[in-house]
């Protein structure tokens, strides 16, 4: 059980999960990131569950990790803490994941955000890794994934100066997706997560994955990976459904076989 530090709501085919710290803005700390972690790891074991939304509360997705937590760690409680697991557990979710981000989204927040495939973002939301003036530095991925995302420029420009980027610069950027109307940010997140649960399952979730490989091989290494994925694909009762569905001019049905 999470204490309430985690809200998941299954309205399949999707599931919506909620960080609920509002007292720290949402603040990553063990217990958050455990229950966090336990939560989605259960939905994406459920073939039901076929897209997931995550995201805070309308002043904050997450304000960064736990600085509260941080500031008692020592080093060697840091390298105990098995942090990086739980980060590591999420990267490997098979399930679509949309982050639906209104208010703050800073430092491990929004490495938070970046895990996830893809971000809806209010237009409220406001994007950082303000970790340098901490004294420390991104440690989920902020310097890795935000870069990507946005390139060096505007990465080196937020990672050391501390400046946010606002929802529209964040989707300018790259970082976001879509922006949408500050009191729509969860239901336009969960619009978007019905579309996704409404194509093929199997195919979801080897696009996701060939996608994220983009980031990780050459050109003709992820060209060859994609080919695999496909060919894997066509395997797939989905896929049959699909293709012989747009030739009967109707609806496919899809099983996630
Ligand atoms: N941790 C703990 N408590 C927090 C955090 C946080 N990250 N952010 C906000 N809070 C708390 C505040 O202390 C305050 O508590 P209280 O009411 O008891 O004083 C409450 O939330 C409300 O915050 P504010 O009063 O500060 O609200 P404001 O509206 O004035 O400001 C801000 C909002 C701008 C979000 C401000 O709270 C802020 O700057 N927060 C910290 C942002 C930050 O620096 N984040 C990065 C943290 S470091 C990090 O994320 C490293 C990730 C490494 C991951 C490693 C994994 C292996």
């Amino acid at each position: 059980m999470n204490d309430g530090l985690v809200l998941v709501e299954r309205d399949e085919p999707i599931a919506v999960v909620l960080l609920n710290r509002p007292e720290v803005m949402n603040a990553l700390n063990d217990e958050v990131m455990i229950a966090l972690v336990g939560a989605l790891e259960q939905l994406d074991r459920d073939d039901a569950v076929r897209c997931v939304v995550l995201g805070g509360s309308e002043r904050a997705f997450a304000a960064g990790a736990d600085i509260a937590e941080m500031a008692r760690a020592s080093a060697i409680d840091m390298y105990h803490a098995r942090r990086a697991e739980r980060w590591d557990a999420i990267r490997k979710l098979r399930t679509p994941l949309v982050a639906a981000v209104s208010g703050y989204c800073l430092g491990g927040g929004c490495e938070l955000a970046m895990a996830c495939d893809l971000i809806v973002a209010s237009e409220t939301a406001q994007f950082g890794q303000p970790e340098t003036g901490l004294g420390i530095i991104p440690g989920a991925g902020g310097t890795q994934r935000l870069t990507r995302a946005v390139g060096k420029a505007k990465a080196m420009d937020a990672i050391l100066t501390g400046r946010f980027l606002d929802a529209h610069e964040a989707e300018r950027a790259g970082l976001v997706a879509r922006v949408v109307a500050r009191e729509a940010w969860l239901e336009e997140a969960k619009a978007v997560a019905l579309a996704i649960a409404s194509k093929g399952p199997v195919a979801q979730r080897l696009a996701k994955e060939a996608v994220n490989r983009a980031f990780e091989s050459t050109l003709e290494t992820g060209l060859d990976f994609e080919r695999k994925l496909l060919y894997l694909a066509f395997a797939s009762e989905d896929a049959s459904e699909g293709l012989t569905a747009f030739t009967e001019k109707r609806k496919p049905e899809f099983e996630g076989r």
